[in-house]
């Protein structure tokens, strides 16, 4: 069996990254939770299972306008944090300029070839903003960062970015599985075109309302697991249980066409991936950002690792 399913391992690799877990130490305190920073962390250590974000559990069309923040947006935005309830996604058209995009794809092009960033999982490369000034400098985007912090009603902090060639042609999935917070829905993604995507470069897909589907946790699709070692299940066995559940409420299928500069926002249990690409011969270069809250438990669910920020 992989090492990785035995939790010891982890908390060897996480006693070495010790620093980068101390983002937790303010949040175990304020939610009792009396595990040291190193430990495998999961949805069973919670005894609360409602705890929800302020828009999740609130409406957005009637609370948003009550915050004083909220008359520092432009009508335009305010209409989509009005609706981000109803939707749980949001797009910024043209949010960022031609020569930004065009610096940030120059940018990747230069790492890959020095090989500063190398291809994970495939097709992906993963936290440029660790690499790069300019990268860092636009997900930090103090207009973006604005939004992201009132959809969540607190500060939020990078995470990390994934930037993509050619299309991902992920799975359905929701973020708040890999990305899991406690309080639930304390996670936000900002996905930007670098490039025009269309149906045949293998756009983002999205189902608009999945993001009010019930937030699916390893209880949900794993089982088998010990205290030293993960459940059994595989990850493919969470998209079948997502797939049957998107199907079950029939939600209805969208991709996203975007021109370069474009940003799409995204709730942390909405339900997206990456649509089959048509054309081989296209590249889809885009970036998404994933954002946590910054004074919440962050980890991920499935291998109940803490996040390393
Ligand atoms: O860019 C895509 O095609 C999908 C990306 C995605 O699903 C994610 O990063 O969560």
């Amino acid at each position: 069996m992989d090492l990785k399913h035995y939790k010891p391992i982890h908390w060897l690799y996480n006693l070495f990254h010790y620093k980068e877990l101390k983002h937790n130490r303010e949040a175990y305190k304020k939610y009792n939770i009396k595990k040291p920073l190193i430990a495998s962390i999961s949805s069973k250590d919670f005894p609360d299972k409602e705890s929800r974000a302020w828009l999740d559990t609130g409406d957005s069309n009637l609370l948003a306008s009550q915050k004083r923040s909220f008359s520092h947006f432009s009508s335009s935005i305010q209409k989509k944090i009005m609706n981000w309830s109803k939707d749980g996604h949001m797009i910024l058209e043209n949010f960022f300029d031609e020569d930004t995009c065009s610096a940030m794809n120059e940018e990747i092009d230069k790492l890959v070839k020095s090989q500063k960033l190398g291809f994970t999982q495939g097709n992906k490369l993963m936290f440029a903003n660790k690499k790069s000034s300019l990268i860092k400098k636009a997900i930090n985007d103090s207009l973006l960062k604005n939004i992201l912090g009132f959809i969540l009603d607190k500060e939020v902090v990078a995470f990390q970015t994934i930037n993509f060639l050619q299309g991902s042609q992920q799975r359905a999935h929701s973020d708040s599985i890999h990305m899991t917070t406690y309080p639930l829905g304390y996670l936000i993604a900002a996905w930007v075109a670098l490039e025009d995507v269309n149906a045949d470069n293998g756009p983002l897909f999205y189902y608009p309302g999945s993001h009010k589907l019930p937030y699916l946790l390893n209880s949900d699709f794993n089982e088998g697991e010990t205290f030293l070692t993960l459940g059994k299940k595989d990850y493919s066995e969470y998209e079948d249980v997502l797939d049957e559940l998107v199907t079950q409420h029939g939600f209805q299928q969208r991709e996203f066409h975007a021109c370069k500069g474009d940003v799409f926002i995204w709730h942390a249990n909405l339900v997206h991936g990456g649509a089959p690409i048509q054309n081989k011969a296209l590249t889809r270069k885009s970036m998404v950002v994933h954002y946590y809250a910054s004074d919440v438990i962050k980890y991920h669910e499935i291998t109940e690792r803490p996040s390393l920020i």
